[in-house]
């Protein structure tokens, strides 16, 4: 632990981390509760390895940051780190669940610069009960190694909240789309945010301090304010998915955007209607939506016209600012550090 920074980003603490997952792994094929064979060993195996450790651990690796930082910066008991390790786990677990599963659902190519699961020979829609196996895995873990602490309900109790939350979210992109198709104009920035902040801030951005605040023995309660901080970061964090969707570079996503062909209620889309003229208006209705190249470049270029290039950079930093300001009033220091931890990891990201 010893070269762990504060920032996480060493990889002291990675490798740690890195080693709970394959405790967490082994314990899972073996978990009592299965009569296991060979075969489904390895299938669980080889689905863990593809869909859960390869993506950047941010959400994972803020539960043990966030522990820290509450602790003041104390070096943390073995045992301290195992916890706020599985609990990141636990996070990036959920996030592959539903990961697998959104794939599918937005007939998407790449995750992680790899095929989708579902793309990989012989995997397919075996995929849908891979992602509810993931998703199992979570109290899984939880009932294995938090069973005895005074938090244990709290956790099971954050976990299903913050489930439900997502999936509602995920409803809400698909659901929209139909309205979308129908009438374009539906595509609004309230719309958008109650998208956003359901299908991914609470498990990307309050989970994982929430975790650290149940472990610090808090009552999540008294976090309203953080949490609704961190919802703004969420909606933040969505909008660059949504960017780099369109303008990132697929090799460093490792995903090849689908929101144009999928007709998501995208926030490019959101900003190109606020400003497009009648006529930019007709070659988005005429163009949103279909998966041929012509369509989509017809889009991307009504995109650039519009410059929304600037309009996103200027997004981000007012955001900055905003969320720093809202920050900077917390009166607990340790917290305003937890939440400036979370901020200087997503700020500008190409990733
Ligand atoms: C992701 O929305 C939300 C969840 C809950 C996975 P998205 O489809 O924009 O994500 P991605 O761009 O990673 O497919
Ligand atoms: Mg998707
Ligand atoms: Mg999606
Ligand atoms: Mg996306």
């Amino acid at each position: 632990m010893a070269a762990a920074t504060s920032n996480g980003k060493s990889s002291g603490l990675r490798s740690v981390f890195l080693q709970v997952y394959a405790r967490l792994k082994s314990e899972l094929l073996q978990d009592p509760a299965f009569d296991w064979t060979e075969d489904s060993r390895q299938w669980i195996d080889r689905m863990l390895e593809y869909n859960v450790p390869g993506g950047k651990l941010n959400r994972g690796l803020s539960v043990i940051d966030s522990y820290k930082l509450l602790k003041d910066g104390q070096e943390l008991s073995e045992d301290e780190i195992f916890l706020s390790c599985s609990l990141g786990w636990c996070i990036e677990w959920l996030q592959a669940y539903f990961l697998v599963l959104d794939d599918i659902m937005d007939g998407s190519h790449t995750r992680r610069g790899q095929p989708c699961w579902f793309r990989v020979p012989k995997v397919d829609m075996i995929a849908i009960n891979d992602g509810i196996l993931l998703r199992n895995h979570i109290p899984r873990i939880l009932r294995k190694n938090f069973r005895e602490r005074p938090y244990y309900v709290d956790l099971l109790d954050l976990f299903n909240e913050v489930e439900f939350q997502t999936a509602s979210g995920q409803m809400l992109d698909l659901i929209t789309t139909h309205e979308g198709e129908k009438d374009l104009s539906k595509y609004t920035m309230p719309v958008y945010c109650r998208i956003v902040q359901y299908k991914t801030a609470y498990y990307s951005f309050y989970m994982p301090v929430a975790c650290a605040l149940l472990m610090s023995g808090e009552n999540l309660d008294n976090f309203t304010d953080v949490k609704n901080i961190l919802i703004e970061m969420g909606t933040y964090f969505q909008v660059q998915d949504d960017y780099l969707d369109c303008f990132g570079d697929p090799k460093v996503i490792g995903k090849i955007g689908t929101d144009i062909e999928d007709f998501k209620c995208s926030w490019l889309v959101v900003q190109a209607l606020e400003r497009a003229d009648e006529n930019q208006r007709k070659i988005l209705s005429e163009n949103y939506g279909k998966s041929d190249a012509a369509h989509v470049a017809k889009v991307k270029q009504l995109y650039k016209d519009l410059d929304l290039e600037s309009v996103y950079l200027e997004y981000e930093s007012k955001s900055y600012e905003k969320l720093i300001a809202s920050i900077e009033v917390q009166p607990s220091k340790s917290v305003q550090e937890v939440l400036k931890s979370f901020l200087g990891k997503i700020y500008k990201r190409q990733k």
